[in-house]
């Protein structure tokens, strides 16, 4: 299978874990060697040095450290003395051409360095030394060190610049907290997106404020008191519910939803909101009557029935609604892009579905966003710069709209899809995308640049967890991890650097870490977690 050597006995053996040091790191550096010399060893006297830009990311890497090893760890702007953590933003800091989020990292000796010319290169310079201390660095309360890091030069720097992760939260509602247990998972393998599904059939999930300006009289408010009350409750053809329980039912005040941005922006991940149309919207159509054509709210559905709902793509009242919406979640969400879903609007017709786009694409674009669609979209002429999130299907559209300036994001569903059963024993999960050996080596061995695309049309990579089957965090995590560790690693690694043996070995170490900080990985078999 690729992980494994097989031995002169014919049974299959993991590979090894590396030694503690550069080695081991997920993911996989551009480059990074050990140079031999005496390592750092953090002490009860040591400080972060972080002066100016470098102050956040010297105050987060201060709260991450004091837990564990219980030392005092002031954050200061002073001059650097031995045993000190130092962190630098300034010109120059990340290897040439890499300012966005590339980084370099000294340790050894006196003190440990990083620098990168931004604090989102910092941040990931940090993660990379935070991987050199030893595992129980994670834990929550204090251990005995010693603290020690390899002496070791890392120079780094990311092969996309979009590397995500979604969450649907529609089919079943996770809590503020469990999005930013989220969040603190997956930056530490330099995920810099949360793509939030927040709207579908089943759920309408983020409050919206009915405007002063309200010709159409809709009442906002009832995506939350009606569209919030749903979750999906998918079975199968026997009737029996292929989730533990109903999906969660909930919703995100505008205030939550802020809180949700600003823990992730301290984290430099981006939110991408979605808001699914014209199908996927069954939740709005239920909630408010003067969406349908007849002017009758639909009842709510919490089937997994997919593709049977549409917006009236002719009715200005559509527009209405949906600039409101998008005029909303624009001003609350800093980040570039705004997602307008696509997919599979089996209802409408094709006219109806492009003359949709036509009008819901300037939306985006006047509130100053760029779209992103799911590849159906790519069925339009798309403003330069939007992005095509690739999930299935042809790829020749996709390829017209690159051609006019689009550029892709990589979720192919039977590689990506982490709401797709490991294995057929896997007891929650869908297997339409994947069955059979769909663990973290299937999530791994893949070049995104493939079926005609050039390295220079990927933005990046995301991958995707839908959640018809999956409820609360902790299943999140056991689908999740490891399998999201591998598209990190693939949206940050140079392809040429990448051997699925080599990755087994070092997702070997992370276990310790996952199970310190509470993450709820599948101890997939064919590694030898540690
Ligand atoms: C397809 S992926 C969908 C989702 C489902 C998912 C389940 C995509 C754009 N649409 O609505 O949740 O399959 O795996």
């Amino acid at each position: 299978d690729g992980l494994a050597v097989v031995t002169a006995t014919g049974a299959a053996e993991p590979a090894a874990t590396p030694p503690p040091g550069v080695d081991r790191l997920v993911p996989k550096p551009v480059a990074a060697r050990a140079t031999g010399g005496t390592p750092f060893t953090l002490g009860a006297a040591s400080r972060i040095v972080a002066p100016g830009a470098a102050r956040p990311v010297g105050d987060y890497l201060a709260g991450l450290l004091r837990r564990s090893t219980g030392y005092r760890l002031p954050v200061t702007s002073g001059t650097p003395q031995s045993g000190d953590i130092v962190l630098e933003v300034a010109a120059g800091g990340a290897p040439a051409g890499h300012a966005d989020e590339g980084y370099t990292l000294v340790t050894g000796g006196e003190t440990a360095t990083v620098r990168a010319d931004r604090p989102a290169g910092l941040f990931h310079g940090v993660q990379t030394l935070r991987q050199l201390l030893p595992a129980w660095v994670e834990s929550r309360r204090p251990v005995d060190g010693p603290w020690t890091a390899q002496a070791a030069v890392v120079s780094d720097y990311p092969r996309f610049g979009y590397r995500g992760v979604m969450l649907d939260v529609a089919r079943s509602f996770l809590t503020v907290d469990e999005v930013k247990h989220y969040l603190d998972g997956i930056a530490q393998f330099k995920v810099n997106t949360l793509h939030l599904h927040l709207t579908d059939d089943q759920a309408w999930r983020l409050a919206v404020d009915t405007p002063a300006e309200n010709p159409s009289g809709l009442d906002y408010t009832a995506l939350t008191s009606v569209g919030s009350k749903g979750g999906a409750d998918v079975r199968s053809t026997d009737g029996k519910p292929l989730g533990t329980e109903p999906g969660r039912r909930g919703f995100y005040t505008q205030d939550d939803y802020r809180d949700i941005v600003s823990y992730a922006g301290s984290r430099f991940i981006t939110v991408v909101p979605e808001i699914d149309g014209p199908s996927h919207t069954n939740a709005a159509l239920a909630s408010i009557p003067q969406l349908n054509p007849d002017g009758v709210a639909k009842p709510m559905n919490d089937t997994g029935e997919v593709g049977y709902s549409t917006l009236d793509t002719r009715s200005p009242t559509t527009y209405e609604f949906l600039r409101t919406v998008l005029t909303q979640l624009a001003a609350l969400t800093p980040g570039r892009y705004l997602h307008i879903g696509g997919d599979e609007a089996h209802v409408t017709s094709h006219d109806d579905y492009l003359d949709y786009l036509r009008r819901t694409l300037p939306i985006v674009g006047g509130l100053g966003k760029t779209a992103i669609g799911w590849n159906e979209y790519a069925a339009a002429d798309l403003p330069a710069g939007s992005l095509i999130q690739y999930w299935k299907g042809p790829m020749a559209p996709v390829l017209t709209q690159v051609a006019r300036g689009a550029k892709v994001i990589m979720s192919p569903a039977a590689i990506t899809y982490l709401d797709q059963k490991y294995t057929a024993d896997t007891p929650i999960g869908l297997s339409w995308a994947c069955s059979g050996g769909c663990d973290y080596d299937h999530s791994y061995d893949w070049n995104p640049v493939r079926d005609g695309l050039r390295e220079a049309d990927v933005a990046g990579v995301e991958a995707a967890l839908w959640s018809e089957t999956v409820r609360g965090i902790d299943q999140a995590d056991w689908l999740g991890y490891p399998r999201l560790v591998s598209v990190a690693e693939v949206g940050w690694t140079p392809q040429d650097r990448r051997d699925v043996r080599d990755f087994t070995a070092r997702l070997a170490p992370l276990g310790t870490r996952l199970t310190l900080q509470g993450v709820d990985f599948r101890p997939s078999p064919g590694v030898r977690w540690t």
